[in-house]
C-alpha cells in the first residue's frame, strides 16, 4: 500500500457478475485477482448470491460485493477491474464472445465520480438487488451520496428481483 490514505473517502465497494462458463470459480479468481492488485487491500466479501437476471432473458447470475481500502484513483482501479474482466472475460472457443465477469465500482464512500466511462456511485446501483443485497450483508448502513439514502432503504424500494444466498464462501481473510 502507498503512503496515500486509503480510506480517506470511505470503503470502496466492487460488484462483481457472471453468467457464463463456471461463475462460481469465475468469481472465486475474480476476487483472488483483486486481493493481488497494489494499491488495494480487499477487507471483505459478501457471501455469493444466485439471482436472476435482469435484463434480457439468459443464465441465472452469480453475484458478489467485495470491500476494498483504494490508495489509488478511481480511473486506475476502473482499469485494473477491466483487466481483470479481459483476463477471465471470454468464451476461449468464440472470438469476441460473451464476456464472463462484469465487475463494477459501486461506491467509493462518499465520493462522486461523474466523467466520461466513470460513474459513481454506479447509476444503476438503486435499481439492482443483485447489487443491493450483497452490499447490505457487508454494511446496511453503507451511505448512497447521492441519493442520501442508506442502503437498507434502497432495498426496501426493489422489488421482484429473486436474489438468494448461498452457503459457499467466496473468501476468507487469511
Ligand atoms: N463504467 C462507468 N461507470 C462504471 C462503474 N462505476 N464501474 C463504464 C464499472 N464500470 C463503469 O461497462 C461498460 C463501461 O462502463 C466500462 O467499460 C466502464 O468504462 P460494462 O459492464 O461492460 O457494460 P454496461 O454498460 O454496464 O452494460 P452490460 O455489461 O451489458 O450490462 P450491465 O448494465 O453491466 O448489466 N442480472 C443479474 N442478476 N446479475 C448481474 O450481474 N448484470 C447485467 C449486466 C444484466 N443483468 C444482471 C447482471
Ligand atoms: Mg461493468
Amino acid at each position: 500500500m502507498s503512503s496515500a490514505s486509503p480510506n480517506e473517502h470511505g470503503p470502496v465497494y466492487v460488484g462483481l457478475g457472471a453468467n457464463l462458463g463456471d461463475p462460481e470459480r469465475t468469481l472465486v479468481a475474480a476476487v483472488e485477482d483483486l486481493s493481488r492488485l497494489p494499491d488495494v487491500e480487499l477487507r471483505r466479501s459478501s457471501s455469493l448470491y444466485a439471482a436472476a437476471p435482469l435484463g434480457p432473458s439468459q443464465p441465472e447470475f452469480r453475484n458478489a460485493v467485495v470491500a476494498l481500502a483504494v490508495a489509488r484513483s478511481p480511473e486506475s482501479l476502473l482499469a485494473a477491474l477491466l483487466d481483470i474482466e479481459r483476463a477471465h472475460g471470454r468464451v476461449r472457443t468464440e472470438r469476441w464472445g460473451p464476456r464472463l465477469l462484469d465487475l463494477d465500482i459501486l461506491l467509493w464512500g462518499e465520493r462522486v465520480v461523474d466523467q466520461p466511462g466513470l460513474h459513481v456511485p454506479h447509476p444503476e446501483l438503486h435499481r439492482r438487488r443483485f447489487a443491493l443485497e450483497p452490499l447490505a450483508e457487508l454494511d446496511p448502513q453503507a451511505h448512497h451520496p447521492v441519493l442520501q439514502k442508506t442502503v437498507a432503504e434502497l432495498l426496501a424500494g426493489v422489488r421482484d428481483q429473486p436474489v438468494q444466498r448461498l452457503d459457499s464462501v467466496l473468501w476468507r481473510p487469511r
